[in-house]
């Protein structure tokens, strides 16, 4: 029987008692409704196929394929295989592999004018220690931060790229390093809640529209501190067959980075719009 309940107190929630494969829609509606409310959810205890992951990522909205050619699956480049290959020839750890997404907290695809509404990873294989993912939300973030920033932000934009301010872009083809900014504003209405969230990834953003050098980079390292709201963390621990799904527009997220490297943690993941070309979809 499908059973919801809360994991975090801001944000997260744990589904039981469902196979993600045989939803028909009347099934999927509180699974999405609760992905809404929660902004991440797992649901536990998950065997799928490439075209079965694909299938149930689509639910969501529009699969795309991630700008990590690299890292796409060979037989299906809309999957992105995260933990395989961390090893170069000479037996030395490849920290860009072993380490992605453990940089700093960030929210994916803010590099592009139609950022990822979601990300959802399903896990192979999980280490005997550490590898969890923290996520933090972004609604809480914006509702405690204090009012001079508020005012400061109100109607500003982002400009975000892929590398950021430090050019981290080890895992893209040279042919994609040097695209041109995607602006954002800082302050976001959710498409689908109506609630406000702070927009920031500090890994990604270039500077703040309208301000100052020096400022921006001051607001930048202050967003950096702030953004992480008190008891607005919930750390995922997983396990094999873990189905995870995020929501970019209203929360940040971050790898741990810490397990043994000779172990493997392995995850399959799609990368899901709103919209692609303009067309939109609200809901699932
Ligand atoms: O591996 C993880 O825990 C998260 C990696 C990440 O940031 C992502 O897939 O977007
Ligand atoms: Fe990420």
């Amino acid at each position: 029987m499908l059973n919801i309940r809360p994991m975090g107190k801001y944000t997260g929630g744990e589904i039981t008692g469902v196979d993600v494969k045989t939803l028909d829609d009347a099934g999927f509606a509180p699974i999405y409704d609760a992905w809404l409310q929660y902004g991440v959810t797992v649901v536990r205890d998950q065997e799928l196929e490439l075209d079965e992951f694909l299938a149930y990522s689509r639910r969501f909205g529009f699969v795309v394929p991630h700008p990590s050619k690299s890292t796409r699956h060979p037989d299906c480049p809309e999957i992105t295989v995260l933990g395989i290959n961390k090893f170069d020839a000479d037996g030395n750890l490849i920290q860009a592999v072993y380490k992605r997404g453990g940089e700093s907290f960030h929210t994916d695809g803010a590099y592009d004018e139609v950022p990822f509404k979601a990300t959802k990873l399903y896990a192979l294989a999980i280490p005997s220690r550490g590898g969890n993912t923290h996520f933090s939300s972004m609604y809480q973030a914006y509702e405690v931060l204090p009012e001079r920033l508020k005012t400061l932000l109100e109607g500003r934009n982002g400009a975000f790229t892929y590398g950021g301010r430090h050019g981290q872009t080890a895992l893209l083809n040279p042919e994609d390093r040097n695209r041109p900014p995607a602006f954002h504003p800082m302050f976001r209405t959710h498409s689908e809640t109506g609630r406000r969230s702070l927009y920031f990834d500090p890994g990604k953003i270039n500077y703040i529209e309208g301000l100052e050098a020096a400022q921006s980079d001051d607001v930048i390292d202050e967003l950096t501190e702030r953004m992480i709201a008190p008891e607005a963390e919930y750390v995922h621990e997983w396990r094999v067959g873990d189905v995870v799904i995020w929501d970019n527009r209203c929360l940040v997220h971050k790898a741990a980075g810490d397990y043994p490297p000779e172990e493997d943690r392995i995850h399959w993941r799609t990368s899901i719009k709103e919209a692609i070309g303009g067309a939109s979809v609200a809901g699932a």
